[in-house]
């Protein structure tokens, strides 16, 4: 049976979801082409002199991937060439961008993402993907965007999902009533929808972290880590956490980043990283809290870039480490 494309089941379900209107389908429909050509070049990166650093630093002290940059151009462009999204903000720039302010633009809609998470991983041929998250704007459509368009709780999201770019495809999505997956077909240039409904298993197998900061995590982490141990839990650890979120999903498990002591509040960004894949494993699910027990979509945005730590994934799995906080 043919599979249904990604436009089929936004127009099939634009008079379902409470964002009804045509102007946030067309949003996600833009976002699938975005992503269709940071795939074509993410998949010849290293035919295209596209790998490595672009000798620039981002806002949050990131070396800038060539390859950050060319996604985050495009990201730019196809959002803003479509009439239909006020503003974005992005990991790779210092503030966010208003499209209104030198055009007829008069969208109702303001995206936040991460271009290519992971992207230190580009090199080595790893997953990474682009994370985003789709707001309804607070300031009046005559007026220009302002900081708090987009300084909003994660549970003011309208829609939030990843492109994975891994041995396949993905495009994972929720406008907050169910998860779709859809993958990514090069013979029609379409993405399928191929993970209908998607579910995260109760509890999973694996725990995801970056064990090597051990010796700079709280002592309750740490008790949480030797209790893995004594369980031969196995760990899994891909450094892009698009990818080890995603794995979480399909599998089961916890992915967590705590606080370290370069980064006592978490590395991990609330706005492009940590809210939009909280919304996805919350709709599939699962639970998304920080170190101090607080669920992530409740947490107050101040500063675009602003850091948490987080642990997410399975019901199950993510209350045993409450146990140990
Ligand atoms: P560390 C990638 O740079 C990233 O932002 C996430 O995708 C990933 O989970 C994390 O940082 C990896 O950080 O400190 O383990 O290298």
């Amino acid at each position: 049976m043919r599979r249904i494309t990604l436009d089929e089941f936004i127009i099939a379900n634009q008079n379902l979801t409470k964002n009804a209107s045509g102007e946030f389908s067309g949003l996600l429909r833009h976002l699938g082409i975005a992503s269709k050509i940071i795939n074509r070049v993410v998949n010849k990166a290293g035919l295209l002199d596209i790998l490595g650093v672009d000798g620039s630093v981002n806002s949050t002290g990131d070396d800038v991937q060539k390859l950050d940059t060319y996604a985050n151009d495009l990201m730019i462009e196809y959002l803003k060439n479509s009439g239909i999204c006020a503003g974005v903000a992005s990991e790779e720039n210092e503030t966010f961008i208003d499209f209104t302010s030198n055009s007829k633009i008069r969208s109702s809609y303001v995206v936040v993402f991460d271009p290519l998470d992971g992207s230190s991983n580009i090199d080595v041929n790893i997953s990474v993907g682009t994370i985003f998250g789709i707001y309804k704007r607070l300031s009046h459509e005559d007026r220009p965007l302002s900081q708090n368009d987009f300084c909003q709780r994660g549970n003011e999201l309208v829609a939030a999902g990843y492109v994975l770019h891994g041995t396949s495809t993905m495009l994972v999505f929720t406008t907050g009533d169910s998860v779709n997956g859809f993958t990514y077909d090069r013979g029609i240039g379409e993405f399928c929808l191929s993970h209908p409904n998607m579910k995260i298993p109760p509890k999973g197998k694996y725990y995801s972290i970056n064990q090597g900061y051990s010796n700079t995590f709280s002592p309750n982490i740490n008790a949480y880590l030797n209790a893995c141990a004594s369980k031969n839990t196995a760990l899994r650890y891909i450094g892009s956490m698009v990818a080890d979120v995603h794995r979480t999903l399909y599998m089961g498990g916890v992915f967590l980043y705590p606080g370290t002591h370069s980064h006592p509040e978490g590395k991990l960004r609330i706005l492009y990283e940590c809210n939009p894949l909280s919304m996805i494993i919350e709709q599939a699910g699962g639970i998304s809290i920080n170190e101090k027990k607080q669920r992530i979509l409740d947490l107050d945005v101040n500063q675009l870039h602003q850091k948490s730590s987080i642990i997410i994934g399975s019901k199950e799995d993510v209350e045993e480490v409450i146990s140990f906080l």
